[in-house]
């Protein structure tokens, strides 16, 4: 393992495509819930990269559609239970390949109201009953994308929102529950969906999502807990959509990023010399992907979110992602949604 100064898209594209050939491993099947959720992952990382094709468009709308529900929620996999947050990636992927029309979406939207607690404004992400503020995230993302807004009571969703703001400016789980990054980008975006930014204490929050930048370049999550490479997604973007994104070092947050990234020094090798691409036999399973922090194992997840991350901080040759909806820009200006918060 060594250092290196650059993204290694080839690799990364490569380990990506690999993912869904790996069914003799005891892990593909032991995360199969994830399969969707896997799916977003990492098609919005491949297209971001510029390599949108590296996946079959029919084989992934195939599957997509097989996820869906009589009630129109879609499972993590075929014949898994339908929950909200799958119900989102579903919607955001078959966005990805302009396949909207491969589903009934009207039953899509039905199912997201029937999450909506009438009184208190709250999402549940399953009928097992759990609320979390990223439920209100995943409902109201959801049905903006598929302009559907009225379906739900709005105004009652961000009262529940609001009560889960603290005294930091950073937002929980629940009501009472402690700040954390990520429920921060749920909060923030979900608030921004429906134009309600100006609840948003931007200064005193600029000043809690910058703070989460550690000596070594990386974000964490919270006070007094490790960096990790997917805050950066969950801080930038919440940065970014209050216009502070310049609070943070970005070099040293790119550095970080890019020593998470995991290769043997022989693909390296062949990334660099610019034999890789050409070499299509050539696999290394050690090599491609980014992991949490440096010297862990790579997976999707945070190979999408160190990639989103660095998209957030101009690096060259990405895609622009939206902050808000986490989609490639284009993909949200392409149904007329791009830039319409304002802090
Ligand atoms: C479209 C990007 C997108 C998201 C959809 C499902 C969802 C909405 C958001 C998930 C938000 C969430 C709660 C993510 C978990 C992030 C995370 C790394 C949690 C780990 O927390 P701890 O406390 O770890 O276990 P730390 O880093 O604090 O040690
Ligand atoms: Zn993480």
């Amino acid at each position: 393992m060594t250092s290196t100064k650059q993204l290694l898209v080839d690799l990364h594209v490569k380990y990506i495509q690999s993912l869904d050939t790996k069914k003799d491993d005891l892990e593909y099947w032991l995360t199969e819930h994830l399969r969707l959720s896997g799916i977003y992952w990492g098609i919005t990382a491949l297209d971001l990269l510029k390599n949108l094709d590296a996946l079959n468009k029919e084989d992934v709308v195939k599957y997509v559609v097989s996820c869906q529900h009589d009630n129109g929620g879609f499972g993590g996999h075929v014949g898994h239970d339908p929950h909200l947050t799958n119900t989102l990636y579903a919607v955001q992927i078959l966005l990805i390949e302009d396949a909207l029309d491969a589903v009934n979406i009207e039953k899509i939207v039905e199912y997201v109201a029937s999450r909506q607690d009438r009184q208190s404004g709250a999402f549940t992400g399953d009928e097992w009953g759990e609320v979390d503020t990223r439920f209100s995230y995943c409902a109201l993302s959801c049905l903006s994308l598929l302009k559907r807004l009225d379906a739900v009571d709005v105004d009652k969703a961000v009262e529940f929102i609001m009560l889960c703001k603290n005294f930091d400016g950073g937002f929980g789980s629940t009501p009472g529950a402690e700040s954390h990054a990520a429920q921060i980008f749920c909060c923030v975006g979900a608030l921004a969906i429906v134009n309600s930014l100006h609840l948003v204490d931007a200064d005193l929050l600029g000043w809690w999502l910058c703070e989460r930048q550690l000596k070594n370049g990386g974000l964490n999550g919270r006070p007094e807990k490790l960096e990790d490479v997917c805050y950066s997604w969950w801080v930038l973007s919440a940065l970014s959509i209050l216009g502070k994104i310049h609070w943070i070092n970005k070099e040293k947050l790119i550095e970080f990023v890019l020593a998470a990234q995991v290769y043997t020094l022989w693909s390296h090798f062949l990334a660099l010399t610019r034999t890789f691409s050409n070499a299509k036999s050539f696999k290394d399973p050690e090599s491609g992907g980014i992991a949490d922090r440096p010297g862990d194992m790579a997976d999707v997840f945070h190979t999408l979110f160190g990639i989103a991350g660095l998209s957030l901080l101009e690096y060259p040759d990405l895609k622009s992602v939206d902050p808000v909806y986490c989609l490639p820009k284009y993909v949200v200006q392409r149904i007329g949604l791009a830039e319409r918060y304002h802090v």
